[in-house]
């Protein structure tokens, strides 16, 4: 199974611990293999086996913490 690295917008993290709160959460979903947020880029890289999940299913994590994201590439 080949895993494949996706970029999304976060908006509304306030500071270091936005970005841990995500990393933790993302870290339980499915076929995540690698998951990198930081502030400062607003931005969440995740490594992620396609088979196990999408990368909508990213997006309603993070959006059900509470921020808003969007898909990059
Ligand atoms: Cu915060």
């Amino acid at each position: 199974m080949a895993a494949t690295t996706h970029v999304f917008r976060v908006e509304g993290m306030h500071c270091g611990s936005c970005a841990l709160l995500i990393d933790d959460a993302l870290e339980d979903l499915p076929g995540v293999r690698s998951t990198q947020t930081t502030i400062k880029q607003a931005r969440s890289t995740v490594e992620l086996d396609a088979d196990r999940s999408s990368p909508q299913d990213v997006i309603r994590v993070i959006e059900e913490l509470g921020y808003r994201a969007s898909a990059l590439l």
